[in-house]
């Protein structure tokens, strides 16, 4: 069977880990990349065979299988639609769009096309987590009564950091809920599975102006999105729950938690301790459970590469990510449900709901 050809759209810091994740796929070729600046330096350094400035003709040109879209979230939907239209699978970085409306536009087209569809929510592919979605879909922690956790960063933490993300023009109405949120409260659906049906939120802008360093000099920018937002969630089979997501709180560098409780047992997973879940009892011991193919649920050995004791980590989770879009388009059942538009579409709602609910103050039903 030939490689398939992917490439990838925006060369940040995402978009290296796509690149680096693609590399490690035995059955995909680097086609292109995609950058605004420096595109043969960065195609030599990710290993790409071509470089473009434009994504229209690279996609015209090069004619890969899959793109990759890591760009600023207010190209994604335009990109999508392009590629799509083109007879071209598409996984796109979270969030799917700027807002629900764009969401759905490229959520239909996706499905009319027929094509291979998905987003990049990465924290489905970390072995534990997938284990603890079987123990949930297995009964073993009951009925769940609550999920809690967040998503906590300190990038910038500074009124001199600055990042596309600061500025609604380019990340839509929120940021760090769309932007880690939107990780944090698919996880949480993804391992209870329950639905949210109902949001409440409060916002913060801790700098209301930052300082942009810009070749011709420092500008003070006004901020228009939140530096931190803390929620409740409703969810569809009655649990509830409550997140915080910061990009402003100093020491965290990327740490996401996740409690779960149920009627027999609750559940605790910190992505700083990756292949570790606390399993909670009332009536035994509480115990950790490791990462371990032998000891793991039995879909989730499929989703392992490495043994007990060899851990596996963001860029790993990346890779198994697209392994099983990659399977799905070679037309074989991917082993896990990798997320779909679909998924993006219901986190871009979450999202605008949760804006909503900070400005109203009420909750607000999806
Ligand atoms: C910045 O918050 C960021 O790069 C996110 O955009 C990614 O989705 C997350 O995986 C790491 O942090």
């Amino acid at each position: 069977m030939r490689k398939l050809k992917a490439a990838v759209i925006g060369t940040g810091f995402i978009g290296e880990a796509h690149a680096e994740a693609l590399r490690r796929l035995p059955y995909v070729e680097l086609a292109a990349v995609v950058s605004r600046a420096n595109g043969k330096e960065k195609a030599a350094r990710l290993g790409a065979v071509a470089a473009f400035e434009d994504y229209r003709e690279m996609i015209d040109v090069c004619r890969p299988d899959c793109v990759h879209i890591c760009t600023p979230n207010h190209l994604h939907m335009e990109t999508a639609l392009y590629a799509l239209s083109r007879g071209i699978h598409v996984i796109c970085e979270k969030p799917l769009a700027l807002h629900a409306e764009e969401a759905k536009k490229m959520q239909e087209a996706a499905k009319k096309s027929g094509l291979v569809h998905a987003v990049n929510f990465h924290n489905r592919y970390y072995p534990v987590i997938h284990n603890l979605r079987n123990m949930v879909q297995d009964g073993e922690l009951g009925q769940i009564y609550t999920v809690q956790g967040g998503y906590l960063q300190d990038w910038l933490m500074y009124d001199t950091d600055f990042n596309w993300r600061i500025l609604s023009q380019k990340s839509g109405k929120t940021r760090a809920v769309s932007d880690i949120g939107s990780h944090w409260i698919d996880l949480a659906e993804y391992v209870t599975g329950q639905r949210v049906t109902e949001v409440f939120a409060e916002f913060k802008t801790v700098h209301s102006k930052r300082k942009h360093q810009t070749p011709e000099g420092c500008r003070e920018m006004e901020v228009d999105t939140e530096d931190l937002a803390y929620f409740m969630l409703r969810f569809d089979g009655g649990a509830v729950g409550n997140g915080a997501v910061s990009m402003v709180f100093s020491g965290k560098k990327n740490q996401t938690t996740l409690q779960v409780s149920g009627s027999k047992m609750s559940a605790e997973w910190d992505n700083e301790k990756v292949e570790q879940l606390l399993l909670g009892c009332r009536g035994e011991t509480n115990r950790i459970f490791v990462k371990d193919p032998k000891m793991a649920h039995r879909d989730t050995a499929s989703v392992i590469g490495y043994p007990a004791g060899h851990t596996e980590g963001f860029p790993d989770a990346f890779k198994h990510n697209f392994a099983a879009v990659y399977a799905a388009i070679r037309g074989e059942k991917p082993v896990q449900p990798f997320a779909t538009f679909a998924d993006g579409c219901h986190q871009m709602e979450i999202c605008d709901k949760l804006w909503e609910s900070a400005r109203t103050g009420r909750w607000v039903k999806l």
